[in-house]
């Protein structure tokens, strides 16, 4: 059986000492890797499930390869989550150990959880135990993403999705173990995890990770030997706006990014007017891919590919794409002009199924294994993809991060001073879309503040599905069956 990480244990000299990973000054060849890995693999062999406290750090790393290694499913955890929505995904995937840094702070609600520490320095026993690979649907990998309602689903990713979704990435860039990927994504989501450290692992290639986003870092690296870059339009939105001074630095970024074989940009649309701007300052092309937790990746613009901006390009190897009417039919001519479908997707490259929600499951799939993607798109005639919007208007992108409205909601209501509340996305040129809480407070005279809201959402579920705005009404608008009308909201 063909291995998920064959570099990692390719033995031969150079392979070994090639760098694998670096974050900051922590780097960790292949062979420490390797050795690391094999020796955590060890003591978590035959475990159901681990956590992994996937901060961006070389433990994160270790972690997750000991696990597949070992054909542990791994559930990253953000370590930023609140205490509702840690409590939901532990009690939903049911780990039983956790592997976090030495140093991590966990929090009350893992105490429960087999602690296991990383040590990046260990090395395996030469006795050690030897691994089999396990079988390519077996669960890789539990990342939880958020619906419209409810708490987050835990999505099973079987290592054949990821293979196949690497390789057709490598085959799409002409990605290979030259590379090196600089990112600054996090690590408990698929583009981060999967693609930003599991893509060059897979391939033999190096990852540099920043710890945080910053112009300068991806300078800095851009011109010191790195090779692509991966970042969400947030990241390239900041990045024009750098390219747009006068500082020595816009000079030295453009630069940077000129010399880059690759600049890739995902998890939402990065606006034209970002696109045209770096090309500007730079003479090169940001090129888009498009893909979800579910369905890993599913199109992109090829590396020897036509870029056109607004576009996530055509289908990658191995996966098939339709556009269907409303009532699930394929569209007669999804290229006639005007057309436009949602977008459905079937191949190796999709998931199994949500952990313990076989009702969303079943929703999730049309007949014959076509996955519902909820995003609406229109088709150039040479098959290039334009996602247009989204079928749910209760799913919010912001800085990249998928999050349902309805849990936000909830999390408002659970606050003392809020009577109702509803929640949507508005346009925001730096997040993409900005979380906006309409709030009907409980008592007029004293309502509770933005900043008060927005730590009672941060702490709940995570940072960034905190409201950035607050506005304060004396009811919500609601039709006659008492639904509320978000769409009259903004107006
Ligand atoms: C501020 N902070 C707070 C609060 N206010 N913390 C607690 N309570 C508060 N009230 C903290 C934040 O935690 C953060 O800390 C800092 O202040 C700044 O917060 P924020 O403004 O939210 O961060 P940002 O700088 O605006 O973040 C922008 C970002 C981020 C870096 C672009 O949005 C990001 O990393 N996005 C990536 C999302 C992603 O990877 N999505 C892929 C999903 P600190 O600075 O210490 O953190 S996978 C996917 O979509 C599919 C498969 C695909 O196609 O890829
Ligand atoms: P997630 O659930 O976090 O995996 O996010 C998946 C969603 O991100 C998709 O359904 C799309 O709506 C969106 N997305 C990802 N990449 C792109 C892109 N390049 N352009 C537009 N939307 C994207």
């Amino acid at each position: 059986m063909t291995s998920l990480l064959p570099a990692l244990h390719d033995g031969s000299g150079s392979a070994a000492a090639r760098e694998a990973v670096r974050f900051g000054e922590h780097t960790l060849t292949y062979a420490q890797l390797a050795a690391a890995s094999d020796a955590l693999a060890a003591r978590i062999a035959g475990a159901g499930r681990v956590a992994v406290w996937a901060t961006p750090t070389a433990e994160t790393v270790v972690a997750v390869v000991a696990a597949l290694r070992a054909g542990v499913p791994a559930v990253p955890l953000n370590p930023k989550s609140g205490t509702r929505e840690l409590a939901h995904i532990v009690a939903d995937s049911a780990p039983s150990a956790v592997l976090a840094g030495a140093g991590d702070v966990l929090p009350p609600v893992l105490a429960a959880l087999d602690r296991k520490d990383v040590d990046t320095a260990a090395a395996a026993a030469a006795d050690g135990v030897v691994f089999p690979e396990p079988s390519p649907e077996s669960s890789a990998l539990i990342v939880y993403t958020s619906g419209t309602t409810g708490p987050p689903k835990g999505a099973i990713l079987p290592r054949r999705a990821i293979a196949a979704s690497l390789d057709a990435l490598a085959d799409a860039w002409q990605w290979t173990g030259d590379d090196v990927l600089v990112h600054a994504l996090p690590l408990f989501h698929v583009h981060g995890l999967i693609l930003g450290v599991l893509g060059p692992l897979r391939l033999g290639g190096s990852v540099r990770h920043l710890g945080r986003f910053s112009t300068e870092a991806v300078a800095r690296e851009l011109s010191s030997g790195a090779t692509m870059l991966f970042g969400v339009p947030t990241m390239y939105h900041r990045i024009a706006e750098a390219l747009g001074t006068t500082a020595p630095a816009a000079t030295e970024l453009a630069e940077a990014l000129a010399g880059a074989r690759l600049l890739v940009s995902g998890s939402a649309a990065l606006p034209v007017h970002d696109h045209e701007r770096i090309a500007a300052a730079t003479g090169r092309r940001v090129i888009e891919r498009y893909g979800m937790t579910e369905t890993l990746m599913n199109t992109g613009i090829r590396a020897d590919g036509e870029p056109r901006p607004g576009t996530v390009g055509a289908p990658l190897r191995g996966v098939e794409l339709r556009l269907v009417e409303e009532d699930g039919t394929p569209l007669d001519d999804p290229t006639a002009e005007d057309a436009v479908g949602e977008i459905q997707v079937r191949g190796p490259n999709l998931f199994a199924g949500y952990l313990n929600r076989p009702d969303a499951t079943a929703a999730a799939f049309a007949e014959d294994g076509w996955f519902r993607t909820g995003d609406m798109a229109a088709l150039d005639a040479d098959g290039y993809v334009r996602i247009v919007g989204r079928k749910a208007t209760d799913l919010i992108k912001s800085g990249g991060y998928k999050i349902g409205a309805g849990e936000i909601e909830n999390a408002l209501l659970d606050h003392p001073g809020v009577r109702e509340a509803a929640v949507t996305g508005e346009p925001d040129p730096d997040l993409g879309e900005r979380i906006v809480a309409w709030v009907v407070p409980a008592d007029p005279a004293a309502p509770p503040t933005e900043a008060e809201l927005a730590d009672h959402v941060a702490a709940l579920l995570a940072p960034h599905k905190r409201p950035r705005t607050v506005r304060y009404l004396e009811v919500l608008p609601r039709n006659d069956m008492g639904k509320i009308m978000k769409r009259s909201l903004g107006a």
